[in-house]
This record gives C-alpha cells, sequence and structure tokens, in this order.
C-alpha cells in the first residue's frame, strides 16, 4: 500500500498565524525519508490549493475566515478521495480545520467502498462546535460537527457520508467547553479524558474501540493533533493544555493502531513551526507517524491490542 504525503498548510482555522509551515516542517524532519527506511513506497503529492469559496451572509459574523476555510475544504475533500484510492494518505498540516475537508474526503472513499469509516479522534480538545456554538469563532474547534452532519455550516460543501457518531472515538480530552459537553452528552461518541487514561491506562479504551472497528471492516482514520501530547514534549502548538498523553503512550497507540492493520489515512494537524525550539515537535510527530506505519524495536508474535 503506497503512502501519499498530501500537503496541507491550512492556516484559516484560526486567528494565530504559524501552521502554513507544518508541511515542510515534516518534510524538513525527513517524514518521507524515515516511512521509506521502513520498506514502504512514499510519493509526495506536494501542497493542496484551496478552492475558490465565499461567504455565506447566513455565517455568524464572529467566525474567522469561513471563506477561505470553505476553499480549503472543498480541495481538501477532493483531494483526499482521490489520494485515498492510490494508497494511505497522511495529510500534513496545517490546522486542524484541515480535517473538514480530510475526512469528507476519506469518507466519500470508504462509502464507494461499501466500507463503514472510523475515526480515531488524539486530541485535548473535542472539535465538535459548529459555527452558531464556536465561542472563539475558530473553524478548527469544529472538523467533528462537520464531519458527523451538525446544521449550520452555511457555505461549506454539502457532506455526502456523514461519519456516524458511533464510529468515532476521541482520546486525550482535556479542554471540552460547555457547548461541547453539551453537543457530546448528546452523542454516541466515544469519549475518554486525561482521568480515564491515568485510571485504565490508555491500552485498553483504544483496543476496545480498535476491536469494533475489525468487527465492522471500517476503514480508520487517525486525526492526530499536536496538542494530544503533553506541551513538555511537543510545546509547537498555539492551544497547549497541560497534562497531555506522554511520548511512551503516544507511540504504544501509534503501534497498536499499526498492528490493527486497520489504518487508512492519517491527519498531522496543529503544528506550529514558528513556537518551536530546532524542530523538535515536527521530530516526535514524524516519529509518532513512523509508529504508525510499522517503526518497532521488536517484532512482536501477538497482536498488542488484543
Ligand atoms: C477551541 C479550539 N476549543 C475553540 N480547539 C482546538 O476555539 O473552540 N482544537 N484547539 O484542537
Ligand atoms: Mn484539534
Ligand atoms: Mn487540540
Ligand atoms: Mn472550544
Amino acid at each position: 500500500n503506497d503512502i501519499l504525503l498530501v500537503g496541507a498548510p491550512v492556516d484559516s482555522g484560526k486567528a494565530r498565524r504559524g501552521c502554513l509551515m507544518g508541511p515542510d516542517a515534516y518534510r524538513t524532519a525527513g517524514l518521507a525519508e524515515q516511512l521509506a527506511d521502513l520498506g514502504l513506497a512514499v510519493r509526495d503529492l506536494g501542497n493542496v490549493a484551496p478552492a475558490d469559496a465565499t461567504a455565506s451572509p447566513d455565517m455568524p459574523p464572529h467566525v474567522h475566515a469561513p471563506a477561505e476555510t470553505a476553499g480549503w475544504t472543498a480541495a481538501l475533500a477532493q483531494a483526499g478521495e482521490r489520494a485515498a484510492a492510490q494508497g494511505l494518505p497522511i495529510f500534513l498540516g496545517g490546522d486542524h480545520s484541515l480535517s473538514l475537508g480530510s475526512i469528507a474526503g476519506v469518507a466519500n472513499h470508504a462509502a464507494a467502498r461499501g466500507r463503514p469509516q472510523f475515526i480515531l479522534w488524539l486530541d485535548a480538545h473535542s472539535d465538535i462546535h459548529t459555527p452558531q456554538t464556536t465561542g472563539s469563532g475558530n473553524l478548527h474547534g469544529t472538523p467533528i460537527g462537520y464531519v458527523t452532519g451538525r446544521a449550520g455550516f452555511h457555505g461549506f460543501p454539502p457532506v455526502a457520508n456523514p461519519v456516524p457518531q458511533d464510529n468515532i472515538c476521541m482520546i486525550g480530552l482535556r479542554s471540552v467547553d460547555g457547548a461541547e459537553r453539551e453537543a457530546l452528552a448528546d452523542t454516541a461518541i466515544r469519549t475518554h479524558d486525561m482521568r480515564e487514561i491515568d485510571e485504565r491506562g490508555i491500552a485498553r479504551p483504544l483496543a476496545e474501540f480498535l476491536t469494533d472497528v475489525e468487527r465492522a471492516g471500517g476503514a480508520l482514520h487517525v486525526s492526530l493533533d499536536v496538542d494530544f501530547l503533553d506541551p513538555g514534549f511537543a510545546p509547537a502548538v498555539g492551544t497547549t493544555v497541560p497534562g497531555g498523553a506522554t511520548i511512551r503512550e503516544a507511540h504504544l497507540v501509534m503501534e497498536m493502531v499499526c498492528d490493527s492493520g486497520l489504518l487508512t489515512s492519517l491527519d498531522l494537524v496543529e503544528l506550529n513551526p514558528f513556537l518551536d525550539e530546532r524542530g523538535r515537535t515536527a521530530q516526535v510527530m514524524v516519529d509518532l507517524a513512523a509508529s504508525a506505519l510499522g517503526r518497532r524495536v521488536f517484532d512482536r508474535v501477538t497482536r498488542a491490542y488484543n
């Protein structure tokens, strides 16, 4: 299965700039080379460009850069669907608003193959806002809202294949506001906050989810937000929240995802190289991607997720 690198220098999902440098930071950190060293065939498709779009008058006025993000969503959905037909796309962000498009695109591909789409959401935040519920007006807080088919995304492409709530698992939560809490309470989305990880460990909730994906014959999209990690290890993100996953927990998640054999697409999002020290966070993200795609100290006989 070929690995396709899809550059998504989306920077319109929030006011603070810098995520547009993300794709080149991953390239500079050697993502393609590290995956090729694992014996994988890697193709860098270059960067996607946003489609032209205009903002809808129905969009609440406090929402930041809606036209630009709608244009990215259209372009990335198309690029994502096409890439998924050729192999396993890795979307190099870019802020988390790129996932409106990446997930809409891979879900279209899965639907065409008759496979249910699943999402593993690794993030401090649940990102389930709509343009009406977001307090910040930042659309990087809305991708789960969009891909599950919540209303209110005026001027955005209609979601052809919404992802069922039962097929979404969030791990790492520690910053969820009132409107998100309410939205999540009404859903079947599985949420695992940091307290649960402290109490049960990270492997158990993940294993339960992977077992369900396997039973359903699902396609698995993993969306990895830099702020899933503790800012002590991964400082180059605009929305740091203390108390995140350790490097060891994050590698365990990636290795279990790899062992499951279920991974079909991956987002690397929210890296802001402008905030980094010598590309340190980019390197951490590249190492995690390598774990998701087979890097190991030793091979194991049994599948680690069982
Ligand atoms: C934040 C954004 N909850 C907001 N979320 C982030 O603006 O509503 N997601 N940073 O990862
Ligand atoms: Mn996020
Ligand atoms: Mn986040
Ligand atoms: Mn929020």
